[in-house]
């Protein structure tokens, strides 16, 4: 059945960028002691937790409707920071339903967007700055990386039902891993 416009949740939403909040939505926050087995260097995470259990990152989400073809919205924050030379990142995942694609629109700050395809094993890593768009396709794994000194704010858009799917990810990890040399960001194959 078609439903008309007074039943969708919300057709205005508003950016709350000091928040976090989406449309007035809850924040859920992810705290380095969230990402433990996700940097590469275990000790420097180990020392960097010890220190400060740190804010990585956090979400608010909506979906103004359910059904075949509704999309659901989540405004990323991701904060600037390095466990060792690895930048602060958040968790990765591929959509429980694989096909799901996904579209990022950056709102502010630098850094990027590591995907992985599932099947072919190939990795890429795109921008994503304020006013750049990246389409995530489907069978991908997607996870974003802060390289700028301040936060990283995004805006995803996906398939309602697409659901988060991190056991694969919290298995093996991403193939590649972004760090800091000289200054500059570089991929480098995880060892
Ligand atoms: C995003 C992510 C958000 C947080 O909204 O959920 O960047 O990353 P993790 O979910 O990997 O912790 C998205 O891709 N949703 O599908
Ligand atoms: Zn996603």
């Amino acid at each position: 059945m078609i439903k008309g416009l007074q039943s969708m949740s919300d057709l205005f939403s508003k950016i709350d960028l000091e928040k976090g909040s989406l449309g007035g939505r809850p924040v859920e926050n992810r705290y380095l002691s969230n990402l433990r087995g996700f940097f590469a260097n275990e000790d420097a995470y180990q020392s960097c937790l010890e220190q400060d259990n740190a804010l990585l990152y956090s979400v608010s989400s909506m979906t103004p409707a359910e059904g075949e073809g509704q999309l659901h919205l989540g405004l990323g924050v991701l904060y600037p920071g390095k466990v060792g030379d690895e930048y602060y990142m958040t968790k990765g995942h591929l959509h429980t339903k694989r096909e799901a694609a996904e579209v990022y629109v950056g709102l502010k700050g630098v850094g990027y967007m590591l995907l992985e395809h599932e099947v072919s094993q190939e990795s890429m890593l795109v921008s994503l700055a304020e006013g750049e768009v990246v389409y995530v396709p489907g069978y991908t794994a997607h996870r974003t990386i802060n390289t700028g000194d301040m936060p990283l704010a995004y805006l995803g858009i996906y398939p309602w039902d697409a659901g988060h799917d991190y056991g694969a990810i919290a298995e093996r990890n991403f193939l590649k891993v972004l760090v800091e040399r000289e200054g500059q960001p570089v991929l480098l194959d995880r060892q």
